[in-house]
């Protein structure tokens, strides 16, 4: 009793265990392969600095601006540093190591990208107050599929490339690493294209939106800003251009893109599957031809998405006659195709990849080109759309695809889910958040987060749990609400 009147230090005898760190070294987001917690751990003080060879001093700088830490090239002491180095290590180019020792940190990888990976890891190892102890022990870690992806629809809403930023850097640090961007639709058109101007002068003109609010496109100096701001974060920008359908706000803007060469009325509501470019026309193939064009040539990342989805003004047979053009366009100007499951019916879509988004575990068509060479993406609504409501009391988002609760989002295996569709052709997970609801950067949020945690972590770690996910998502809840993300405090988590 007469104990605990004294400070604690003075009570415990000196080979007692130092207090156990305030994050144990696994409460990490997406979990990490191997966890090996051992030793006193290391604590960052004022004097504490993060060294790193010119190769790493971009991801070095952006660690020591999370962590408040100056960085030098040599350090001159040998102990009480953060050293970041570039070298061999198990796992892929994402893969990388980190060891956390009293005397000090070394986290290496065998590319940028992997120390940009494992320095996402260390600062959740870091607590958000008190004593700055990171727990001692050791981290191997690698992604399981190489695509984490997430969508933003920016043409039934527009965000701006502020807000898009933003999202980058809340989602990359889920190691997340693609970010696919739904650039037109009946709506809006939101890309400069110069040898078609009017897409953008009038299909991204003020009122644009649904239901009339917003308005707005990238000009090209936006959108290659965006590509390298998300670069510097190690995400890939995918860029959307959707055809033969959601094609309304084009053909407002180009008559000649319907076959009757009149320009419907512009729409702001939300209804699909009613538009179609005028299959049997070459101006057709002369827009889509500019477009793919001009958007390969701003676009370094591989993939190039052509949409493809609810084509239902489209016959099948002129679907097919579409597909047989278009899909080789893409790879005539050096990009890999990617569209929404439909085009599996294609056969050129043999060398594309398909995004999976139905509401079952089986998909014959796509099956049957998965035999073909067609690789996979996983996006399936009921369970990765984050644009559906967690519950009906949820104030944003749809339904159509059901209600998705954290846990449901969570817990199912994108490597299994479809017949027919081996884990090895499937490239990986993508949870996208169409816009119809939503408005500013606050809707974003409150939609992707937490659910997209738990994507991010089905794509990057071995297997789920959920009961893991749960404590450590918890944990994770105040570093949300420091920087003042606007997450959803689901009742299935018991938020920390
Ligand atoms: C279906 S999913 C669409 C989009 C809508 C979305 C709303 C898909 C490929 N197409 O046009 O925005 O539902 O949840």
């Amino acid at each position: 009793l007469l104990a605990c009147a004294l400070p604690l230090t003075a009570a415990a005898p000196a080979h007692a265990a130092p207090p156990a760190p305030a994050v144990a070294l696994g409460s990490v987001i997406p979990a990490p392969v191997e966890v090996r917690p051992g030793g006193p751990g290391f604590k960052l003080t004022a004097g504490t600095v993060i060294e790193a060879p010119p190769g790493a001093r971009a991801v070095a700088e952006q660690l020591g601006e999370a962590l408040r830490l100056r960085v030098v090239r040599h350090a001159s002491a040998r102990t009480g540093k953060i050293a970041l180095e570039l070298g061999r290590v198990s796992g892929g180019p994402e893969g990388y190591r980190l060891t956390v020792k009293r005397n000090g940190v070394t986290l290496r990888a065998g590319t940028a990208a992997g120390l940009f990976a494992g320095a996402q890891t260390l600062q959740q190892l870091v607590p958000l107050r008190g004593a700055r102890t990171i727990a001692g022990g050791e981290i191997v870690d690698h992604p399981r599929f190489g695509y984490r992806g997430t969508m933003l629809d920016v043409a039934r809403h527009f965000h701006t490339p502020d807000e898009i930023k933003r999202h980058i850097d809340e989602i990359s640090k889920f190691k997340i690493n693609h970010l696919h961007l739904h650039l037109s639709d009946d709506q809006g058109w939101r890309i400069q294209i110069d040898s078609w101007p009017r897409l953008t002068t009038v299909g991204g003109a003020a009122g644009t939106g649904v239901d009339g609010v917003g308005g707005g496109y990238l000009t090209k100096a936006d959108y290659r800003d965006l590509v390298r701001y998300a670069a510097s974060r190690y995400v890939t920008i995918v860029p959307e251009i959707d055809m033969p359908g959601h094609v309304n706000a084009a053909q407002v803007a180009y008559p000649e893109l319907t076959c009757d060469g009149i320009a419907p009325p512009p729409r702001t509501d939300t209804a699909v599957g009613y538009s179609s470019l005028c299959i049997g026309s070459e101006t057709t193939y002369r827009f889509v031809e500019d477009v793919i064009r001009e958007l390969a040539a701003m676009t370094p990342g591989k993939y190039l998405h052509i949409g493809g989805d609810e084509a239902h003004a489209t016959t099948d047979a002129d679907y097919l006659t579409f597909q047989k053009r278009v899909l080789p366009l893409v790879r005539k100007y050096g990009k890999t195709a990617y569209g929404w499951n439909e085009i599996a019916v294609a056969p050129e879509a043999s060398t594309a990849v398909a995004q999976y988004w139905g509401l079952t575990t089986q998909n014959p068509a796509l099956a049957a080109a998965v035999a073909n060479g067609t690789k996979v993406i996983m996006s399936p609504a009921n369970l990765a759309y984050i644009d559906q409501k967690y519950d009906p009391s949820t104030r944003l988002g749809l339904s159509w695809a059901g209600f998705i609760e954290v846990r449901k989002a969570y817990d199912w295996n994108p490597g299994t889910h479809l017949t027919g569709v081996p884990e090895s052709a499937v490239l990986g997970i993508e949870a996208p958040l169409w816009s119809e609801t939503l408005r500013d950067l606050d809707d974003i949020e409150f939609m992707a987060f937490p659910r997209l945690a738990g994507h991010a972590e089905l794509g990057w770690s071995p297997a789920g749990d959920w009961e893991s996910f749960r404590t450590r998502l918890g944990a994770y809840g105040p570093r949300w609400a420091a920087r003042g993300v606007d997450f959803y405090r689901s009742p299935q988590i018991d938020w920390a």
